[in-house]
């Protein structure tokens, strides 16, 4: 029977880093494939992954908790036929919930191992109250605090308190039988995403859950999320300085941003990933398509419009009308 582990966790937290730092060293004798679905359009996980792991399957343009469900179950089917992997992990988008991804498996035969929802330790006071990032928590056996290196041990121990409380207040449940649909769950720490192979190991498969959990009646959660997207294209030929320039200047509304932009400074193009006021930078090479940033916020649209009359270079897509 094929394997499976489901990445959850809020936007930037840290999923993708974890699959390029870790996975692939505890599973280097298993042939693994991912799938990745991101909140933004446009794949910029996918073309980090691809660099790392050979087997990546992007799903882009919504999300494969709800409205893409379909295309996430034809998506696995293809990767099994085409590859036949022995362990699949699928990063789900850092604004969709695990458990319909978890029946979603279920229904194709694969055994759900666990369900890792990376937190980030340090900016958890600015998304804890997101519901979306509750029923993350709620919805995982495998808790993993990461950026570790950006707190404080008090802090950490603030964050972990306030982990447990969300845990056992959304631990989803049953609703046939009213019980936890996890009876245990661990907590592990982690930086850049590297965590020890046990995390991966153990206690955590999780028998076949038949009837649906409690609260997840409610589908297509983006409805009622106020997180937003947009995209913006960059003139190219822009320098380093003036895409530093960008991310010193947004707003609070917007929380993330991911992009791969070519500069003049910089021989090839760079990632660019920016979560709660960090940033970093990659070079990716192999990317031919044209400079692009992802701002990912709450309500972020005149907040992005005034970005793009700050910054000349930064050019919303137009849209041809139609009648
Ligand atoms: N300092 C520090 N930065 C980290 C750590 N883990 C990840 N990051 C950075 O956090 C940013 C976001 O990391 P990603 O791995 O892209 O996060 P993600 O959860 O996949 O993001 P989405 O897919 O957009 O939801 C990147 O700039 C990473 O380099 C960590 O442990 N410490
Ligand atoms: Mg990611």
């Amino acid at each position: 029977m094929i394997q499976s582990f489901i990445l959850t966790g809020f936007l930037g937290v840290g999923k993708t880093t974890m699959l390029t730092n870790t996975v692939k060293e505890h599973f280097s004798d298993k042939k693994v494939a991912i799938i990745v679905n991101e909140f933004g359009d446009i794949g910029v996980d996918g073309n980090i992954l691809k660099n790392v792991h050979s087997e990546v399957l992007e799903i882009s343009e919504g999300c494969i908790c709800c409205q893409l469900a379909q295309e996430f179950e034809s998506g696995v089917i293809e990767i099994m036929n085409k590859y036949n992997p022995e362990i699949i992990f699928v990063e789900t988008s850092g604004a969709s919930e695990p458990f319909p991804i978890f029946l979603s498996l279920q229904n194709l035969g694969i055994s759900v191992e666990g369900v890792i929802c990376v937190v980030d330790a340090k900016n958890f006071d600015s998304y804890k109250e997101n519901s979306t990032a509750k029923y993350q928590i709620g919805g995982s056996n495998i808790l993993v605090l990461n950026k570790t290196d950006l707190v404080t041990e008090d802090e950490l121990e603030a964050v972990k308190k306030d982990v447990i409380e969300i845990k056992e207040k959304y631990n989803i449940k049953n609703t046939l039988t009213g019980k936890k649909i996890f009876n245990n769950y661990v907590i592990n720490q982690a930086q850049q995403g590297i965590v020890h192979k046990e995390v991966f190991e153990g206690v955590y498969k999780v028998d076949e859950i038949i009837g649906l959990a409690k609260e997840y009646e409610r589908l297509d959660h983006t409805a009622q999320d106020s997180i937003t997207q947009k995209v913006v294209y960059l003139k190219d030929d822009i320098a380093f300085s003036d895409v530093d320039a960008v991310l010193k200047s947004l707003p609070k509304s917007i929380y993330r941003v991911k992009g791969v932009v070519k500069t003049k400074d910089v021989p090839n193009p760079i990632v660019i990933n920016y979560a709660f006021g960090n940033d970093s930078y990659e070079e990716l090479e192999n990317y031919t398509e044209r400079s692009i940033m992802i701002f990912i916020g709450e309500s972020i649209d005149d907040d992005v419009n005034l970005l793009c009359e700050k910054f000349d270079f930064l050019n919303l897509p137009r849209f041809r009308m139609t009648k």
